[in-house]
């Protein structure tokens, strides 16, 4: 990104409860987040209030400050369509969340997500990171070797919005 390299790891957290306590450690350090829901069940679209909160208790950042993109997934699937793109749209204006249709199946709008969810990272971590490090003659960003790449150190603990 402007020339440098960033490293994203991505996480894979199962919707199943039997992983749940494994997710919420994935959350604590979390810089930003990628919802999917399935367009063909409303319940999984409904559910994403119950993340967006587990979101806001257990990470360590305020959402506000996170890239946060939803997907609707299955776009390819629209005949079985149980939640209006509109909806969808309505909501995750709210919430200032990220939104896009997409297909794992074809590929559609795949590629698309990545690249705007990698701008995010971009805009709202990368460059406020790099920002602060010019101010500050402590610098206070490392670089690690495992896990995420970027780590800020500041003080900050607040969670939720
Ligand atoms: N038609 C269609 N099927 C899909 C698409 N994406 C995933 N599937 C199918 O949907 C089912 C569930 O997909 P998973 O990737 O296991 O869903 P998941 O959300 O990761 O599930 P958990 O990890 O158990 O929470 C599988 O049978 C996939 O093949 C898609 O874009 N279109
Ligand atoms: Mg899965």
């Amino acid at each position: 990104m402007d020339g440098k390299d960033v490293t994203i790891t991505f996480y894979d957290s199962g919707g199943q409860e039997k992983f749940r306590a494994i997710v919420r450690s994935y959350y604590r350090k979390s810089r930003g987040a990628v919802l999917v829901y399935d367009i063909t069940d409303r319940k999984s679209f409904l559910d994403l209030d119950y993340w967006v909160s587990e979101m806001q208790a257990h990470c360590e950042f305020s959402l506000s400050e996170m890239p946060i993109m939803v997907l609707g997934n299955k776009s390819d699937h629209g005949h079985l369509r149980t939640v209006p793109t509109a909806e969808a749209e309505v909501w995750c204006e709210r919430h200032g969340f990220a939104f896009l249709e997409t297909s794992a199946l074809t590929g559609k709008n795949t590629s698309d997500a990545f690249k705007l969810f990698i701008q995010l990272i971009q805009k709202m971590v990368v460059k406020p990171l790099e920002d602060q490090e010019e101010d500050s003659s402590d610098s206070f960003l490392t670089r690690e070797t495992e896990g995420l790449p970027l780590k800020s150190v500041s003080k900050k603990g607040a969670c939720g919005r």
